[in-house]
């Protein structure tokens, strides 16, 4: 969220040129508001991949927030029709090292491929993780999509 934050802000700078000062200056500070007020949070949309070329895709339909429950697409680009045992489910990585999950989300597959994942309820702030692990021919796939939550 934070590097979407700054991406952002560095958009913002690109737009407004340089005789804009006030404008640049309002927007700066309308986003750290924002920001710092906690209702700013951005979608995501990410593909990952692991070390064995296949990959998955993340999109968010809510926003990720502390708290609230979320929802997302995970779509798997990879050959579907042998995959077994798909587990999705969030993973929380606490500052002092010690690591949790959450109540199972509530998984509906949409496609064969394309899977809706509802009651996703990130708890705390802190470093969350998106997972998603499945077998294939034999062979185990992890995935994994960090987030930042404010
Ligand atoms: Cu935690």
């Amino acid at each position: 969220m934070i590097f979407i934050y700054f991406k952002l802000l560095y958009i913002a700078f690109k737009l407004i040129n340089d005789e804009d000062r006030e404008l640049k200056r309002l927007s700066v500070v309308l986003m750290a508001l924002l920001y710092s007020l906690n209702v700013w949070s951005a979608p995501l949309k990410e593909t990952t991949c692991n070390e064995k070329g296949a990959c998955v895709e993340i999109e968010s339909i809510t926003d990720f927030v502390v708290k609230k429950e979320s929802s997302f697409y995970v779509t798997l680009l990879d050959n579907v029709e042998s995959v077994q045992d798909l587990k999705i489910y969030l993973w929380m990585i606490m500052p002092g090292g010690h690591e949790h999950g959450t109540a199972p989300l509530k998984i509906t597959a949409l496609e064969a491929n394309k899977f809706l994942c509802e009651k996703a309820l990130f708890v705390m702030k802190g470093k969350w993780q998106i997972k998603v692990e499945y077998k294939n021919k034999g062979q185990e796939y992890k995935f994994v999509q960090n987030l930042i939550l404010e």
